[in-house]
């Protein structure tokens, strides 16, 4: 390596040969490369399993290679020959294994018996199944509120797991449901619902294929939904537009080569994956949204006064929503000013978005993160939805709104009862069904539960899967408030920083992933997952389970909740010897899945349907509402401007390419040309000049809050980057610490982890360190 720091822009394509040197790799890492390829090959395949990784759909017609470089990841990552044994653990103290870092702790491969910590020792020692359960319910019944027990969701967990999850947690009477959800999308479901009347993504795979204008706001597919790359390729192809609104040039937006196509490979040949790119500011989406309405409402009004063909779709207006006069009186009284002001993009700019926008006949939007994870989110996914309606863009082929989900069973999870929130209807069918009386309060989300443990209101975390103290804000924090309780529990795969910050008691108990075989009494089961475009179906495990010991997510959850309540309300072993029987119960119980186990077994599976796709609007008013919201006075926190202080930048954080959220498959970002490290910090050159600083130098970064706590980073290394002035971006979930936990969107709870004001300084001991080789 050479001293001098490299980063260039990366001048290749998304995927290639890139792509293809990466999977390679991650095979081999993996210690079982062979077995691996023969379980990749049932990836996303009829009797095969659903990728873990992220929940994009798929084509039906997609042929025998359904995997991308990042599942293959996801696979060979869960699917390793490393075990943490008994015997790791009797090696390592906890506290000596707290001095390890995400990626190393990750690393050391699949859990294998169930554990508990003991304190005299400070070690995780070897428990029963049954110990373990009787100690869960020992606590729990101990508890005099079940509302003091938190039941946390990571979106891995299938839709049989889930569903027994909500029922014990509902029977035992509470609905402390914090999910990852809350994190990632809520702003999706909360800013649809009260507008179309669904919480969810109105197309289906198909509708990409049709559409002849797809809006990508906020997201990096290249990284995170790496297949999708394939039908924005597509469509560029075919003479669509691909319309990206993105701060950072990401490298998957731009151009694509499909590691599976033979003749693209050899001939080095990619595609474009977009038409035109815009880079607004962090949080100025809204108003992009609302200068691309000025624009359609403006050239109505002229097409109007000389007898042209109308720029809105009046008639849908007319007969499918509500609400206009109001959002074009507040669209109106939005000046150019503010809108250019907060967008970062200029009349011009937005007028080129919008002409794009007008001239595509069936337009989709997507997006992610860089939509949902700010203060005024459910204003921003509304204001989208308001440009869709204005046009007639939702409820038609080739047209609607697409939140690309995370988690490959987030999007189920909700489906099936993993709420905080419960509908009243939800409640009414599980009471029916179960003849219990059900808890109709509403439960604790993440930061919610975070504040509970921390004020020691709440006693118990039980985690089904996920890393809830790194993937959530104020870190430091977090793992404080997680060792006041008096039992922790995580159902896991994998050892994480979540395991090692024990409640006074504390249990890792070890699971079945997604790839491995789950036999149960009644032979081989398989799981159902739900994807991004609400179509449902099967996935069985393919490879022996990594231990004997290993239980599925099912049977863990039956024996916490046999232990805890006996065989109410239901015999849960009966559940558990056939997942059929789950599924049974979600038929009866959850919209959508009458004859769940028939419609589930046709391959492929089936479409949960979506009201809004048809034109059906399940609001109050039967009809779809235009949302009326203002823009923002300022995007920065009044907690902030409180504080008096001016940010030197605003932070965004976000995903490098290896890795699954808080899981560090590698430290390169291939795409970003950043390799060996993390710790880096995202800014563009001039802003580095201008603070005083130097590229390269190491710097301290202190968040801004006006709760006279200090949250602070060190030591990130300042990396010149085309990234807009004023912006800086960083990898998430090194960067936790300085989001605080108080700062979340308006009605959603979701840490604003893609707008954090900071500060930086200069690191005590700087040093220059090499991050490429190149
Ligand atoms: N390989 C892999 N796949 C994954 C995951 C993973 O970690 N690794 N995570 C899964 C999960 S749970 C999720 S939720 C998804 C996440 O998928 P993404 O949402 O794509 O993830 P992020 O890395 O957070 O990227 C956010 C993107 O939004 C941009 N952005 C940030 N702020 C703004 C803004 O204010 N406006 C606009 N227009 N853009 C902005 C960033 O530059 C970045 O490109 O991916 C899922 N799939
Ligand atoms: N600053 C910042 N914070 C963020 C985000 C951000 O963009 N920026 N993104 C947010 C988002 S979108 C999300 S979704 C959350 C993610 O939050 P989580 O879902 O809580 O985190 P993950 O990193 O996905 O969880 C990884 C762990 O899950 C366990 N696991 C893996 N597979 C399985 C399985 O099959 N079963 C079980 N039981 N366990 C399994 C392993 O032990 C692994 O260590 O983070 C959020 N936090
Ligand atoms: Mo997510």
């Amino acid at each position: 390596m050479s001293d001098k720091r490299n980063i260039k822009t990366y001048d290749k394509p998304a995927g290639g040969w890139g792509a293809l040197k990466s999977v390679t790799q991650s095979w081999i890492q993996s210690e079982k490369p062979l077995k691996n390829l023969r379980a990749m090959l049932k990836t996303n395949q009829d009797k095969g399993f659903d990728c873990p990784g992220c929940a994009w759909g798929e084509s039906p017609e997609s042929g025998l290679v359904k995997f991308c470089e990042n599942g293959a990841k996801a696979v060979n990552w869960e699917s390793t020959g490393r075990y943490v044994d008994p015997a790791f653990f009797s090696n390592h103290s906890v506290s000596s294994l707290k001095k390890h870092t995400d990626y190393w702790l990750e690393s050391q491969g699949r859990l294998t018996h169930p554990m508990r910590f003991n304190a005299q020792t400070d070690h995780y020692e070897p428990v029963s199944w049954d110990d373990a359960f009787a100690l869960i319910a020992k606590h729990l019944n101990d508890l005099p509120s079940p509302h003091q027990a938190e039941f946390y969701t990571s979106g891995r967990a299938s839709n049989e797991a889930a569903y027994l999850y909500q029922l014990f947690v509902r029977a035992y009477g509470t609905n402390n449901f914090p999910d990852c959800s809350n994190m990632c999308h809520e702003a999706s479901g909360q800013g649809m619902k009260p507008t179309i009347g669904v919480g969810k993504g109105t197309v289906t795979f198909n509708d990409f294929e049709k559409a002849d204008t797809i809006f990508v706001i906020g997201q990096n597919p290249g990284t995170n939904h790496p297949r999708m790359l394939e039908p924005l390729r597509d469509a560029v192809r075919r003479g669509a537009q691909v319309v990206c609104f993105n701060p950072l040039k990401e490298r998957g937006l731009e151009r694509f080569q499909h590691p599976q196509h033979p003749i693209e490979m050899l001939t080095n040949g990619s595609t474009p994956t977009n038409t035109a790119y815009f880079r607004p500011s962090l949080g100025g989406d809204m108003a992009v949204m609302r200068g691309i309405a000025k624009w359609l409402i403006t050239w109505d009004d002229e097409a109007k006064a000389n007898g042209k063909p109308l720029v809105l779709d009046h008639d849908f207006i007319q007969t499918h929503t509500n609400g206009l006069d109001d959002y074009l009186t507040a669209v109106k009284a939005t000046s150019w000013e503010q809108i250019e002001a907060q967008s970062g993009l200029s009349k011009d700019e937005i007028q080129h978005a919008a002409m794009m926008y007008k001239r595509g006949r069936r337009v989709i939007m997507c997006w992610a993160m860089g939509i949902t994870q700010h203060k005024h989110s459910v204003a921003t996914v509304q204001e989208i939805v308001n440009v869709q309606l204005l046009r007639g863009n939702v409820g038609k082929p080739g047209a609607g709104l697409s939140p690309v989900r995370g988690h490959s069973n987030v999007q189920g999870d909700r489906t099936v009862g993993i709420n905080e929130a419960p509908p009243e209807a939800l409640l009414d069918a599980l009471e029916k069904r179960f003849n219990f009386k059900v808890p109709r309060e509403r439960g604790h989300n993440t930061i919610q539960a975070i504040q509970a443990m921390e004020s020691g209101e709440s006693k118990v975390f039980i985690g089904l899967g996920g890393n809830f103290a790194q993937a959530t804000p104020d870190t430091p924090r977090t793992h404080a408030a997680l060792s006041k309780c008096n039992l922790t529990v995580h159902i896991a795969t994998k050892l994480n920083r979540s395991h090692l910050t024990t409640g006074k008691d504390a249990l890792i108990l070890p699971c079945l992933g997604r790839t491995e075989i789950d036999m149960q009494a009644n032979g081989q089961q398989g799981v159902t997952v739900e994807d991004t475009f609400s179509m449902v179906h099967l996935s069985y495990g393919q490879l022996p389970p990594s231990s004997e010991m290993l239980r599925s997510e099912p049977a863990i959850i039956a024996g916490i909740a046999k232990a805890t309540l006996g065989n109410i309300p239901v015999d849960w072993d009966v559940l558990v010897s056939d997942y059929g029987n789950i599924r049974e119960l979600i038929a009866d119980t959850i919209d959508g899945f009458e004859d769940f186990n028939k419609k589930v077994s046709q391959p492929g599976g089936f479409h949960l349907g979506n009201a809004a796709s048809e034109r059906r609007w399940l609001t109050p008013s039967g009809k779809a509402e235009f949302a009326t919201n203002t823009l923002p006075a300022s995007l920065l926190n009044s907690e902030i401007i409180a504080r008096g202080e001016k940010p030197d930048l605003i932070l965004q954080t976000l995903r490098s390419h290896d890795q699954y959220n808080t899981t560090i498959y590698g430290m390169d970002d291939r795409y970003r040309n950043v390799f060996g490290a993390r710790d880096v910090l995202f800014v563009n050159e001039s802003d580095i000049k201008k603070l005083g600083f130097k590229d390269g130098e190491k710097v301290d970064i202190t968040s801004l809050w006006n709760d006279g706590r200090t949250r602070q980073i060190k030591q990130f290394m300042l990396v010149a980057y085309d990234i807009p002035e004023g912006q800086a971006a960083a990898y998430y979930p090194e960067t936790n610490p300085l989001v605080p936990l108080d700062s979340y969107g308006d009605g959603t709870f979701t840490p604003t982890s893609k707008f954090i004001a900071i500060k930086l300084t200069k690191s005590e001991s700087d040093g220059r360190i090499p991050i490429s080789s190149t």
